[in-house]
């Protein structure tokens, strides 16, 4: 079983203005020297952190981590009162690679993504994808109204967590609960925190409480940092809400122009958050990828199972 590389410290790093009154952090670690590898982070509205780093060589990569529009060490932060999300879109995070990439002076790069990385990864990729060497995707959402009901709406998850269900209902008034990814839009966005706070930490735990196999208090307490929660929750719903600014199904039908890029798809059979029937729809959309079904793993990238393969892919792909 392949783990995650030492633990390791950027080299260098920085905030690049993308313009709209948005910075993005980046940093670079690694081989200053090596292939270059994007890691893009999930929910969105996720941020990084210092162990996405450790799933590339550092010997071999050239390794950029960045913080997508709003979150993370990314200023203004979502978190901040009277933020305006209106320019945060999946179109501007693609023109935003592709600045930092032009600012890094990299040619061709790595996509790396996991659960909304890898809907961004096939965003840019199907925008760029000559600029794209290969693509690792693990824990595969494409944002179809299928994926979001099955999750935020009451239309499969719920039945697999009844447990964990009614916390994530408890804030929305009932007569509001026929869409949930509304009404949540509502109470995120009160400016009263008595209003957004509650609602913002019972959406940021439903999605930590799904996505390990094995149940992990520790996760769970970390993403429910009301500051942490506001942001991952503000902005999660804000693109869904706007169905990512995508026809349904549009990352599955355009993905024939990916055929020529090298492509391992990487899926636990028990993803609840992002449940593998869109990486099995992925696979059938582009047969040369090569598809991992992880028997015995949800939906985190530190499953075990989930870290061996994604592993596996990058160290073959380094050279
Ligand atoms: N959201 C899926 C996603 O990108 C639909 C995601 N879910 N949980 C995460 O990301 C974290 C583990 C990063 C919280």
């Amino acid at each position: 079983m392949r783990t995650l590389y030492p633990e390791i410290e950027p080299f260098d790093s920085g905030l690049l203005d993308v313009g709209d009154g948005q910075s993005i952090y980046w940093e670079t670690s690694g081989n200053p020297d090596g292939k270059p590898v994007v890691f893009l982070h999930g929910g969105p509205g996720a941020g990084s952190g210092p162990a996405h780093r450790r799933l590339f060589d550092p010997s071999r990569y050239l390794i950029v981590v960045l913080d997508q529009r709003g979150c993370g060490r990314s200023l203004p932060h979502a978190s901040e009162p009277g933020f305006d999300l209106t320019t945060n879109t999946t179109w501007n995070l693609v023109a935003d690679l592709e600045k930092l990439r032009e600012h890094l002076g990299v040619t061709r790069w790595q996509v790396f993504g996991g659960s909304w990385g890898s809907t961004l990864a096939l965003a840019y990729a199907e925008t760029h994808p000559d600029r794209v060497t290969e693509l690792v995707l693990r824990g595969i959402f494409t944002l179809r109204r299928s994926e979001l009901a099955w999750f935020y709406e009451g239309a499969g998850a719920n039945e697999v967590l009844p447990d964990l269900w009614p916390g994530f209902l408890a804030p929305v008034p009932v007569d509001e609960r026929g869409s949930l990814i509304q009404a949540y839009h509502r109470l995120l966005n009160d400016p009263d925190p008595a209003v957004h706070g509650p609602a913002a930490v019972a959406w940021a735990t439903w999605e930590a409480s799904a996505i390990t196999l094995l149940p992990k208090p520790e996760l769970v307490a970390a993403f429910a940092d009301p500051v942490y929660a506001l942001a991952f929750a503000r902005i999660e719903n804000h693109y869904f809400v706007n169905e990512g600014w995508m026809e349904d199904g549009q990352l599955i039908a355009n993905a024939g122009v990916l055929r020529d890029i090298p492509t391992v798809i990487v899926q636990g059979r028990y993803d609840l958050c992002t449940p593998a029937v869109t990486a099995w729809d992925l696979h059938e959309a582009l047969p040369e990828a090569e598809f991992r079904l992880i028997p015995d793993a949800g939906h985190a990238f530190d499953e075990p199972g989930i870290l061996d393969a994604l592993i596996e892919a990058t160290d073959r792909f380094a050279v």
